[in-house]
């Protein structure tokens, strides 16, 4: 009897301590949402009740930042712990681009299956697939997530507004159809299909003047990019989160017995914005509006989920952007004539591409409900992080030449310490900044001020930037020449970074 009760306790101790160590991984990526989109972190003018739960039962982050002002570089960083403006080749890739993070690295996921995790991917990619630009897209498609560490991936090449509009399952095209093979090329027209700048009376929903949103029409929305065939397995919009969200359910249900990292990557609200039925028109600021609240939803059927499953209290869930906000992407959605007061970015200057604030600074939110105590962070805190503190947490020791721009923050993740980075690089389009004590400082460059196409301040100078964000986070006052001695130290510290090699 004894020694059964003696079991019993060591079974129990043993499931504990497993239990805390390896906890299920959500992690909710978010495509272009901003600052000041969700009402946790301000907003007024809507309202997202699921998120909020989320963040009331966990940390949340108001100075945490994607890699970059744009998804590629952000998403690049994501998985290999490296920053991207180290490497040629990381920014907005067409979406015939081959697969550029690396196949023989330890990458994000990777990290997780050595730990013993079933990990999976559904929603956006944007990281290239196959290994060249021209490529079969009716057979195999490889490589892809599956060589770089995903066991299951649910997903779809590039943007929501780019070619091929088209799901891919592990290495195949869903619903392909042999006698309707797909081609897709970003030079010139192919196939017979009509394009929006020929047949724009056949647009559901007009591309923005001088945005080039105009090739092949796929679901009366005219795409960057040609391409032809595939029209079984050509998507709805009006589904697409619906059928993430039921694929992202799946996985979840069929690995709830064992650890699992599921990275369920959002298309919303990024352009096209074309929400469902269910949302189109609820929350009075256009589709981009309607977007952010169907998102919030899906955010809320997997917490759901987990919760029905009993596993949510072991399931850390974490929730972010891979940039900053923007208006007009691409198409005529009343995102600007609906706005009806309502910031994207919050208090912060310029919005996604620009080197500002807006740009890299997002929501983030993590909630482990047995581990983080819920509360407000303001840590220095960015996503390349993520690598070296899930090494950590997994006790999987890195290799000494990856993820060298990766820091442990594992106990800033779960709200245990407030002491975050002490410095950090963010890059907009064409320039880069970087933070430390919470002075930033952005290095002169040549690019332009604006953004004429989506009338955001992209936070470029021909001459040096410094801000105090501690009291000025919306970068109103430049103090670079009343402190010349910040510039100085803030200029040196970058360009040493910048030297630092990878052998990546
Ligand atoms: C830009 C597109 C924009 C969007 C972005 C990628 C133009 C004029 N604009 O090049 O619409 O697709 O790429 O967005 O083509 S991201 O969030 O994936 O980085
Ligand atoms: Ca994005």
């Amino acid at each position: 009897m004894k020694k059964i009760k003696a079991i019993i306790i060591c079974c129990l101790l043993s499931g504990s301590v497993f239990s805390q160590q390896k906890p299920n991984v959500v992690f909710i990526y978010v495509d272009d949402l901003g600052y000041g989109d969700l009402s946790c972190y301000g907003a007024t003018k809507i309202t997202t009740p699921n998120i909020d739960k989320l963040a009331n039962q966990g940390v949340l982050f108001t100075n945490a930042h994607s890699t970059s002002a744009t998804c590629t570089p952000s998403r690049y960083a994501l998985m290999t712990g490296i920053y991207p403006w180290r490497k040629a080749g990381t920014g907005i890739l067409p979406g015939d681009a081959a697969l550029i993070v690396p196949t023989n690295k330890t990458t994000l996921p990777s990290l997780f299956q050595k730990a013993g995790y079933k990990t999976g991917i559904v929603g956006k990619w944007h990281l290239g697939l196959g290994d060249q630009l021209e490529k079969e897209w009716n057979g195999e498609l490889k490589p892809g997530p599956n060589e770089v560490g995903f066991d299951y991936s649910y997903i779809f090449p590039a943007t929501a507004d780019r070619v091929p509009s088209v799901f891919v399952e592990n290495h195949t095209v869903v619903a392909l159809d042999i006698n309707d093979p797909i081609q897709v090329d970003y030079a010139k027209k192919v196939g017979t299909d009509p394009t929006g700048k020929e047949n724009p009376e056949l647009l559901k929903m007009r591309s923005s003047p001088n945005h080039g949103h105009n090739n092949t029409i796929v679901n009366g929305i005219g795409r960057i990019g040609y391409m032809s065939g595939g029209n079984k397995a050509r998507w709805t919009d009006e589904e697409m989160p619906l059928t993430f969200l039921v694929k992202a359910k799946e996985f979840i249900e069929s690995n709830k017995k064992q650890p699992f990292f599921l990275y369920y990557s959002l298309t919303e609200p990024h352009v096209p914005r074309m929400p469902s039925t269910m949302f189109k028109g609820k929350s009075n600021l256009g589709y981009r509006g309607d977007a952010i609240l169907q998102m919030d939803w899906a955010v809320g059927e997997i917490m759901k989920q987990l919760e029905s499953l009993g596993i949510a209290k072991n399931t850390m869930i974490i929730f972010s952007s891979d940039n900053g906000p923007v208006l007009d992407d691409g198409y005529e959605d009343e995102a600007v004539s609906k706005l009806n007061g309502h910031t994207p970015g919050g208090v912060l200057r310029g919005g996604k591409y620009s080197t500002f604030e807006a740009g890299t600074r997002i929501p983030m939110i993590i909630s482990w409900p047995s581990q983080t105590k819920n509360g407000i962070s303001k840590a220095l805190l960015s996503q390349i992080d993520f690598m070296a503190s899930f090494s950590k947490m997994l006790k999987i020791k890195p290799v000494k030449s990856e993820a060298t721009d990766s820091e442990d923050m594992i106990n800033v993740l779960l709200g245990k310490t407030n002491k975050g980075r002490t410095v950090l690089i963010k890059q907009g389009i064409t320039s880069l900044a970087i933070v430390k004590d919470n002075w930033k400082y952005i290095e002169p460059n040549k690019g332009p001020e604006i953004n004429l196409l989506t009338n955001i301040e992209l936070g470029n100078s021909l001459l040096p930037q410094l801000y105090d964000l501690e009291n000025d986070l919306g970068e109103k006052n430049n103090l670079a020449t009343q402190k010349a001695e910040i510039v100085f130290e803030l200029a040196g510290l970058l360009q040493k970074i910048k030297d630092q090699k990878t052998k990546d």
